[in-house]
């Protein structure tokens, strides 16, 4: 079995994250999630911070977190993974997807991006949602791990 590649911005990871990470390791025996670390984006959770919640939240010694910088391909060269793994919520997920896929098709031809749909109870939760319910202090419960709930709510508060 290839070891496979979850990459993502994670700012934060939210249950729908979760679920597909769980859902891949029925098809890997290994998946790294892979925090892109963009220098041109100002994250809510630092580097660091989106490590120690992703770690804390899943405790599968099939999971390894790390972190890149550049270009998705090399990274997934450097660390000899043949897949990566992305996740289709809806119809607008798909056009970005398509290009993203073809684009590091064409860099890598070796190595293959696979979909996952995602689960009915997931399909409307995105990181940039959370993050702007969790800033006006509106309830996020049910929409990310107790963790990440408690990190928000330390980010936010009196912000609100
Ligand atoms: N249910 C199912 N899937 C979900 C859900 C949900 N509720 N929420 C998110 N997902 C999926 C997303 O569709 C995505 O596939 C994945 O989970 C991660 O989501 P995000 O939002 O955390 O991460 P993105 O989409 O911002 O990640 C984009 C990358 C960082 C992977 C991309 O920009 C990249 O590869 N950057 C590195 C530079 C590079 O190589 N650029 C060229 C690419 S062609």
């Amino acid at each position: 079995m290839p070891v496979a590649i979850y990459p993502g911005s994670f700012d934060p990871l939210t249950n729908g994250h979760l679920s597909l990470i769980q859902r891949s390791l029925k098809m890997f025996d290994r998946l790294i999630v892979a925090i892109a670390v963009n220098p041109k984006k100002t994250p809510l959770f630092s580097e660091d911070e989106r490590r120690t919640l992703i770690r804390d939240a899943i405790q599968d010694e099939r999971v390894e977190v790390d972190a890149f910088h550049g270009l998705l391909v090399d990274y997934v060269r450097r660390r000899n993974a043949g897949v990566i793994v992305r996740g289709l919520r809806a119809v607008s997920d798909f056009e970005y997807e398509f290009q993203l896929a073809n684009m590091n098709r064409k860099l890598a031809p070796d190595v293959e991006t696979v979909f996952m749909m995602t689960g009915e109870d997931y399909f409307y939760i995105s990181s940039n949602l959370v993050r702007e319910v969790a800033s006006f202090g509106g309830d996020v419960t049910g929409l990310v791990p107790p963790n990440v709930h408690e990190g928000l709510k330390a980010k936010f508060a009196g912000r609100k």
